[in-house]
């Protein structure tokens, strides 16, 4: 089995590719850049990387020709909400556009029977009316980040229903782990509370900590993505826990685990990182999943917030510049 993995630098992509070569399968990532490259060869040099321009959709159609894939998981994207509204113009470029060419080159190669996910988002549900979010919810983005998902998420299934390709989408709720980048609140969290129980610092800003979010544990979801792309019908599915926390409950566990418990003395609230327009709770429901595909989360919150920080505090240690996570 041959896959491409586009966006493979990013968290979901090496956990992904690490688990497609394990499994046997002969792995290709795609990056946008030689910073990149150098990530996912850093990590998993069985993936054979290159850089693609999804932006050129002859780049997109020679590439497919030259791999002739049988699955491609497509993961890259902008995928900064708070950065979205300062760069919105590349965030609905990459988001969009990037996606429809990968759409247009299979269909104008005639790679009908090619699987091809997209990862959708929670951020589609936004302000959502009821309570939990499920496949069929109604969809109100809340930036212009979700704007661009809700767009190509259309695209995706509207592709399947037009030319019969085989294009799945994963409707995933936020999935975390030691690989998040720091830009995202969990990570920057879990960064934070390490480098302030050994000393490194003293206090993190955070924007609004009343938020609640479905926080899973990312390797989770990037099974649930293979289970997806081998259903035997391109289909869509929510994958989330069903438990939602608020943001101020994750910083509380994360001081807790390192012996803190006056957490409110270390946080500073920083008004400039409200977002314009926030997602203030979602929730989601997986029961598709777990029906269709017999997937369920296996991490809890605690453990989550734990592994995290476990990685943060072991990179504060001397000597540790070349160790790598392997908690897959
Ligand atoms: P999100 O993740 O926007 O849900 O998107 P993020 O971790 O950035 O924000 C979650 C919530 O935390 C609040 N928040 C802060 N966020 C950040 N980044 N930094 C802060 O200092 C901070 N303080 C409070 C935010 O306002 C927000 O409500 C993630 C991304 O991975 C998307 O690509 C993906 O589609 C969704 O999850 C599902």
């Amino acid at each position: 089995m041959r896959a491409i993995i586009t966006g493979a630098s990013g968290q979901d992509g090496l956990i992904l590719g690490l688990k497609l070569v394990r499994a046997g399968h002969e792995v290709f990532g795609t990056v946008r850049n030689d910073n990149q490259k150098l990530i996912l060869e850093k990590y998993n040099s069985q993936v054979i990387s290159a850089v693609i321009d999804s932006s050129n959709l002859n780049s997109v159609r020679r590439y497919l020709e030259e791999i002739q894939p049988d699955q491609i998981y497509h993961l890259s994207a902008k995928s900064s909400v708070a950065n979205s509204w300062v760069d919105s113009e590349n965030t609905l470029q990459t988001n969009i556009f990037h996606t429809l060419n990968w759409l247009n080159a299979l269909n104008d190669s005639k790679m009908h029977s090619v699987r091809f996910y997209h990862a959708s988002s929670s951020e589609m549900f936004g302000l959502p009316k009821k309570f939990p979010q499920t496949e069929e919810s109604l969809l109100h983005p809340r930036s212009p980040y979700g704007v661009s998902k809700v767009a190509a998420h259309h695209l995706v299934v509207n592709y399947r229903e037009s030319f019969g390709q085989f294009a799945s989408t994963g409707i995933l709720f936020n999935h975390e782990s030691p690989l998040r980048d720091v830009n995202f609140v969990t990570r920057k969290i879990t960064k934070g509370v390490a480098q302030i129980a050994r000393g490194f610092s003293d206090s993190i800003a955070l924007g609004n900590i009343d938020i609640s979010r479905d926080w899973g544990w990312a390797p989770d979801y990037v099974d649930g993505m293979i289970s997806i792309l081998n259903h035997e019908a391109p289909d869509d599915f929510v994958l989330a826990t069903g438990h939602s926390r608020r943001l101020k409950e994750f910083v509380e566990t994360a001081f807790r685990l390192v012996g803190i418990t006056n957490w409110e003395d270390f946080v500073t609230l920083d008004k400039s990182l409200n977002r314009p327009a926030d997602v203030f709770s979602v929730v989601g429901d997986f029961s598709k999943a777990k029906e269709v595909l017999n997937w369920s989360p296996t991490v809890n919150f605690e453990e989550i917030v734990k592994q995290m920080l476990e990685y943060d505090l072991e990179l504060l240690e001397p000597d540790t510049d070349s160790k790598m996570w392997q908690g897959f």
